[in-house]
């Protein structure tokens, strides 16, 4: 009797983190921003208002840096890839409209 190697196969989770530059200015960007890229698969987020720098850490097998740019620009915020939705743009509190490049 022949005994076969069991096969493990483990769906490992492929943990990645980005960081990108996002358009906002203040507190009430923070939590914008960081609602609008906390979609699923993504672990944590981190936006700075002074250095416009948004940090990633996501499971690439669930999502995508790309999937998580389009959820902040829906929101009304530029990525380096997307840009922000003009409505959602418009209607963010006046010292959230940040200056477009
Ligand atoms: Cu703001």
């Amino acid at each position: 009797m022949t005994i076969l190697p069991t096969l493990q196969i483990v769906m490992a989770a492929e943990m990645k983190t980005d960081t990108i530059e996002v358009s906002g200015n203040c507190g009430m960007c923070e939590k914008r921003i960081v609602a609008a890229a906390s979609i699923k698969g993504v672990k944590s987020v981190q936006w700075d208002a002074q250095t416009e720098q948004l940090t990633v850490r996501y499971d690439a097998e669930k999502t995508s840096l790309d999937k998580i740019e389009q959820s902040i620009a829906r929101a009304g915020h530029d990525t380096p890839n997307h840009k922000a939705d003009e409505k959602a743009y418009n209607q963010l509190h006046t010292c959230c409209q940040y200056p477009r490049k």
